[in-house]
């Protein structure tokens, strides 16, 4: 509600109770909902080419890129960045295109945090 939208406080009237309505203005940020965009491993796509996939969609240096890569190569799974849902949806869709283009079969999935 608008402040100007807000009731004004009568004077008080002589014999009536004299009650003022506080109006709490509910705070306007929202926090978005974020979500993981995860890469799984597999037995086929060369390590070079998930390094890649790290530096150049998820903006990682070359060594964050193969620690990462090595993580997942390990643990079977891991997180290559938090974003909102449109950001982290089409992370995922131009990985899992560049993948398929060249005919790796790794796979990226996004899970709400
Ligand atoms: N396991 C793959 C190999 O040995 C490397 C790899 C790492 C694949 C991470 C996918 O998300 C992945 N060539």
């Amino acid at each position: 509600m608008a402040d100007d939208d807000r009731k004004r406080a009568s004077p008080p009237t002589p014999g009536e109770p004299n009650v003022a309505v506080i109006a709490k203005t509910k705070p306007q940020t929202k926090r978005p909902n974020l979500y993981r965009v995860l890469i799984l491993n597999d037995d086929y796509t060369p390590m070079e080419f998930v390094v890649h996939v790290l530096e150049r969609f998820f903006g990682k240096d070359h060594d964050a890129a193969t620690r990462i890569m090595l993580h997942v190569h390990h643990h079977g799974m891991g997180e290559c960045g938090i974003y909102t849902y449109e950001v982290a949806e089409t992370k995922v869709t131009q990985v899992m295109d560049f993948a398929r283009k060249h005919q790796h079969p790794l796979q990226c999935v996004m899970e709400k945090k």
